[in-house]
């Protein structure tokens, strides 16, 4: 295994679940996959109901004070942990979950460089309180809307952590280019054929004038940025070039937009 100054750059993460089975296919394919096999990132399953000491292994029970749905034991939700600690001492303890903190490019850069995450995922109602007061650092949230259990969620977070898993992106590719890195979203991209079904790719690709490809890729993700989020562009770093270009952008988008007498609604009255 590769390593820095004594300190190896394996991630190694432990999830806790009650549906190992849900994360097989996601993490042996494509990138997630080849982090595995390369030694860069280490996942284990923790089998939540395979510490429960009821007699048919439940892991869930009705909540008090009623209501619908079921709430997991806290029981088999410590112990899973306690085994998950004794293999990873210095992991950082996560709980995916609605109330938790934003998951951002940030939040996902600075986990890579844990020594360690163990991810609780919740299923039905959510987990007992006692044990998440017990046992979870942080709880960490993918967006703002509900899912059936934490599962996906920590899938999410565990791809876009891996990221910044340094080798695990080729030599080529940086997580530093891609959207939102630069505050931007990312241009269009093209591959062969030069003309589909009438359609071309533009022509300032194929020529070969990388200062021209670069100046249009730039242009692009303004363009793009401008027309789905908006919002970005306050906080992006925008050289005095990128604001004449947005300027132009404007100027364009303004020229395109249909005036008020061509639409349809438009009444004189
Ligand atoms: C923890 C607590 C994550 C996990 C509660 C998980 C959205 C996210 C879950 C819940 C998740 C996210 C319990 C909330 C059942 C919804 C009806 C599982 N949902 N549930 N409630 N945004 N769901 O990261």
């Amino acid at each position: 295994m590769r390593t820095v100054s004594g300190r190896s750059l394996c991630l190694k993460i432990n999830i806790l679940t009650l549906f190992p089975e849900m994360f097989s296919g996601v993490f042996s394919a494509s990138i997630l996959g080849r982090a595995r096999e390369q030694g860069l990132l280490d996942v284990a399953f923790t089998d939540i109901r395979s510490f429960s000491e009821h007699k048919h292994k439940n892991a869930d029970d009705y909540p008090f004070g009623g209501g619908a749905g079921m709430v997991m034991l806290a029981q088999p939700v410590l112990d899973a942990m306690a085994a998950a600690r004794e293999a990873l001492p210095g992991a950082r303890r996560i709980y995916l979950g609605p109330r938790g903190r934003r998951l951002t490019t940030e939040v996902a850069r600075s986990l890579a460089r844990e020594e360690g995450l163990i991810l609780l995922c919740g299923h039905y109602e959510g987990v007992d309180q006692r044990a998440l007061d017990a046992c979870i650092d942080e709880e960490i949230s993918i967006g703002d809307y509900i899912l059936t259990g934490g599962e996906l969620a920590a899938m999410v977070l565990t791809d876009a952590v891996c990221r910044f898993i340094p080798g695990v992106l080729g030599s080529e590719e940086s997580p530093e280019e891609e959207s939102f890195s630069d505050g931007l979203l990312e241009y269009p991209q093209y591959t062969r054929p030069r003309e589909l079904r009438g359609m071309a790719v533009p022509e300032v690709l194929l020529n070969g004038n990388h200062a021209l490809i670069q100046a249009w890729r730039r242009r692009e993700s303004l363009r793009a940025t401008l027309r789905f989020r908006p919002d970005l562009l306050a906080s992006a770093p925008l050289s005095p070039k990128d604001r004449k270009i947005l300027e132009e952008l404007r100027a364009e988008e303004a020229e395109n937009m249909p005036s008020e007498e061509d639409s349809p609604c438009f009444s004189e009255s």
